[in-house]
């Protein structure tokens, strides 16, 4: 089959973002946009011909389209297989899953997350390597190098490949291997948990789940795990079939975003205990009977807990958290021994780590979890990790989040998010900050004395690559703290999103809001940039 060498010229906004490039599905449906894209991330790998590749989508409107195109480019590019999920899908962690089981060169997935789907919404495209994880930043940045310079893109011509049955298909010299979409993933998850103990619990007839799959890519990986392996009642799993436009809504477990399943959980018939997911399944949100774990509880719970779990049953040799996250798990490292490592936003900063064995456990305030079974964060895994707790534990996810409260202090945590901002406003508000932060020590702010105030910049550990510019943090004496940081994942204007945390040991304070307990920081945090007077918005969009 012959390969076509196809002109082009460069798009200069092709720079992936925190997480793959994000932009309108109308974007990617300029001409060549797509195929620019591909082609560049194909350039900047060696050593490609005959490799495998992993492929698939949360199923949103556009990855039909774009999955063919990249077939055919696969194809025109020399690899020599491609495994495809049927009908297209594979969640994020599924993809990461496959990709090390089958050795593979690496992977492709199509998806926006959270963001919104649908012709007027948002569409995405990432790269992970063959440890399963996303590209690190010195290929992101050489992907974006391609992209500014490309002048030609190399595909196939071949009808589109139907991907609605599992079988082989041959694409000239490329064969197309349209697999089960659930099944590997599944059957990691069996080696990791105690299936019988959780099979258990739904046996009893005394335990009620409900898991919201928000008509995104979990749906058919809860109802096989949920519902068929674990035997929970059918109707478990909610909102269970992928939609291209996600059923109108915003895939985001959160409390705004999920509030179905939130207002479920706090009214008068609630679940025993709820969860949810996000489009591509790497977030999860973990609800009991109108109780929220916030994500950074819910990593050093886990922590706190791994030994009770078969997978990490032989203990963690270390954990690792995003720097805006709670520090909460900081103190159960401590508490282990092991070591906490600091990573800017973005799950592909704990690859080093996981890749090193430095770490078991790592998780992001963005309802982000992971291990060290697969090189992606995973939503599924996090909630069978909190089933096992519970089927073992056999008290409320609440009484298990109180006693870690009660044995390790609560790191009270919120994050106000500020979307659709003009950027050079945003950008301007903190530039000014970032000027004024070698002054801050020794200053008054929120009430109290700050201590310092940077720009956080990471060395990783592992290789020495260093990330400067990932976000401003002033931290008081008293061990509070404020972060600031521009979204990297979005698709219109800016999103500020502010982050704030206080330690508080003394129990009785416990049952406080996140919101009481930190309103002085929130006035703080707005005094110190004045977001009101230099965006016009006095309230966050978001709050979790
Ligand atoms: C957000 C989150 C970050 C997460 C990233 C990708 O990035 O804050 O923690 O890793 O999304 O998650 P940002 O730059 O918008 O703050 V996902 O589930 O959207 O792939
Ligand atoms: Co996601």
């Amino acid at each position: 089959m012959q390969v076509l060498s196809i002109e082009t010229k460069p798009f200069p906004d092709q720079r992936p973002g925190t997480s793959g490039l994000r932009k309108k599905v109308r974007v990617f449906q300029q001409p060549r946009y797509l195929e620019n894209f591909v082609q560049s991330v194909f350039d900047s790998l060696s050593g490609i011909a005959g490799q495998t590749l992993v492929l698939g989508g949360d199923g949103r409107y556009y990855n039909a389209e774009a999955l063919q195109v990249i077939l055919r480019m696969a194809a025109g590019n020399g690899f020599g297989r491609v495994i495809i999920g049927r009908g297209g899908l594979l969640s994020t962690p599924a993809v990461s899953c496959l990709i090390r089981k089958h050795r593979a060169f690496g992977g492709i997935v199509l998806s926006a997350s959270h963001n919104a789907a649908g012709p007027d919404e948002d569409f995405g495209i990432k790269y992970n390597i063959d440890n399963g994880g996303p590209a690190p930043e010195n290929l992101t940045e050489q992907i974006h190098r391609h992209s500014v310079d490309i002048r030609r893109y190399l595909i196939v011509s071949h009808p589109d490949i139907d991907l609605e049955s599992n079988g082989l298909f041959r694409l000239g010299g490329l064969v197309v291997e349209v697999v089960d979409p659930v099944a590997d993933y599944a059957d990691l998850m069996e080696t990791l948990f105690d299936f019988d103990r959780i099979r258990e619990l739904f046996a009893s007839g005394r335990f009620r789940m409900s898991f919201d799959a928000m008509n995104a890519v979990t749906g058919p990986y809860a109802r096989e795990i949920l519902e068929r392996r674990l035997g929970a009642p059918t109707g478990t799993v909610v909102r269970a079939q992928p939609l291209p436009d996600f059923g109108g809504g915003h895939p985001d477990p959160n409390l705004i975003h999920a509030h179905q399943l939130v207002e479920m959980m706090n009214g008068s018939w609630p679940a025993d205990f709820a969860a949810a997911s996000d489009g591509d399944g790497d977030r999860n949100m973990i609800l009991g009977p109108g109780f929220y774990i916030n994500p950074g509880d819910s990593l050093a719970v886990l922590a706190a807990n791994a030994h009770r779990v078969p997978g990490y049953a032989k203990g963690l040799v270390g954990v690792a958290r995003s720097m805006p996250t709670s520090a909460a798990v900081d103190r159960v490292a401590e508490h282990l021994s092991i070591p906490c490592y600091e990573t800017p936003t973005g799950w592909k900063f704990f690859g080093n780590l996981l890749d090193a064995g430095r770490i078991t456990l790592c998780g992001e305030e963005s309802f982000g979890t992971g291990s060290n079974h697969i090189r992606e964060k995973d939503g599924l895994w996090a909630v069978l990790f909190w089933l096992n707790l519970l089927a073992v534990r056999r008290v409320p996810a609440e009484a298990i989040v109180r006693q870690h409260w009660a044995q390790f202090g609560r790191n009270f945590f919120t994050r106000h998010d500020y979307e659709g901002l003009d950027s050079a406003q945003a950008e301007q508000m903190l530039d000014r900050l970032r000027k004024r932060l070698a002054k801050l020590p020794g200053e008054q702010a929120a009430g109290q004395t700050i201590q310092y105030a940077d720009d956080f910049s990471y060395t990783d550990p592992v290789d020495g690559s260093v990330a400067t510019g990932q976000g401003l943090r002033i931290g008081f004496e008293s061990g509070d703290r404020i972060v600031y940081r521009l979204s990297g994942t979005g698709t219109e204007g800016a999103t500020l999103r502010v982050y704030m945390e206080r330690f508080v040991d003394d129990t009785s304070q416990h049952d406080r809001t996140a919101q009481t307990a930190l309103a002085e920081l929130i006035t703080g945090a707005e005094r110190v940039v004045g977001i009101e007077a230099s965006t016009g918005r006095s309230r966050p969009d978001v709050v979790t």
